[in-house]
């Protein structure tokens, strides 16, 4: 394998008090995103899309072998067989294999096997993630600390998308693996998390639900 050319840092250290009022405005953003599960069929310019992909694209991967697919999927009749296999899915989920601790942790958010947001939301975005690489010769290549790259990616990709005012849902239906066939995804890819993107619905409503206060995720030493 060989070795990166040094470049020099591009990112310049902000004066103090432009950090702050940056990290102020960032915090303040990410304050307002809520998952969202009732969905307008109003259309997304498609540029919102693909920057909060690429977006995505610029987290850190283990040895930067950046293990993940974004398959965005717009065509009806796509999300269509989506939500069909999801809800079978989900059905089984909330009526034989939940168990019922996690039903009772469900409870609060009014959650059940109807996935609306798999039709209604323009846009799905199945998230893979790359078990191992595929070389243009078929050779495998191994992935280091594939799940934790892939999950730091959604999290800019949900930013991004809370930042062009877009709204979406982390959705994990289980099992998964039928977004692999409906998908065609090669055998190498793992269903990560299924995100519908949109914008609300007028009647959406958010459970009045609060984060942990600071003082409760924060420990110094
Ligand atoms: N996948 C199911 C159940 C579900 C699980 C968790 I953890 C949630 O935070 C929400 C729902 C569903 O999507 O309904």
């Amino acid at each position: 394998m060989g070795e990166y050319r040094p470049v020099p840092l591009s990112a310049r250290t902000l004066p103090a008090d432009e950090a702050l009022a940056r990290s102020r405005a960032f915090l303040e953003l990410m304050r307002q995103r809520r998952s969202v599960r009732t969905f307008s069929r109003e259309p997304v310019p498609w540029e919102l899309v693909q920057n909060a992909v690429e977006t995505a694209g610029t987290a850190p991967s283990g040895a930067h072998l950046q293990p993940w697919t974004f398959v965005v999927v717009s065509d009806p009749e796509v999300k269509r067989r989506i939500r069909n296999a999801a809800e079978e899915a989900e059905r089984e989920f909330y009526e034989r294999v939940a168990p019922p601790d996690w039903l009772d942790a469900l409870r609060p958010l009014g959650t059940d096997f109807v996935k609306d947001h798999l039709t209604d939301a323009p846009y799905l975005i199945a998230v893979f993630e790359q078990a191992y690489g595929l070389g243009a010769d078929g050779a495998k290549r191994k992935h280091y600390y594939a799940k934790e790259s892939v999950g730091i990616a959604v999290g800019f990709l949900l930013a991004g998308l809370h930042a062009a005012g877009l709204v979406a849902l982390t959705h994990t239906p289980s099992p998964m693996g039928f977004l692999r066939r409906i998908l065609e995804r090669p055998a190498n890819e793992r269903p990560f998390v299924l995100i519908p993107v949109g914008y609300p619905a007028p009647e959406c409503v958010v459970p009045d639900l609060e984060r942990k206060p600071l003082g409760e995720i924060l420990v110094t030493r």
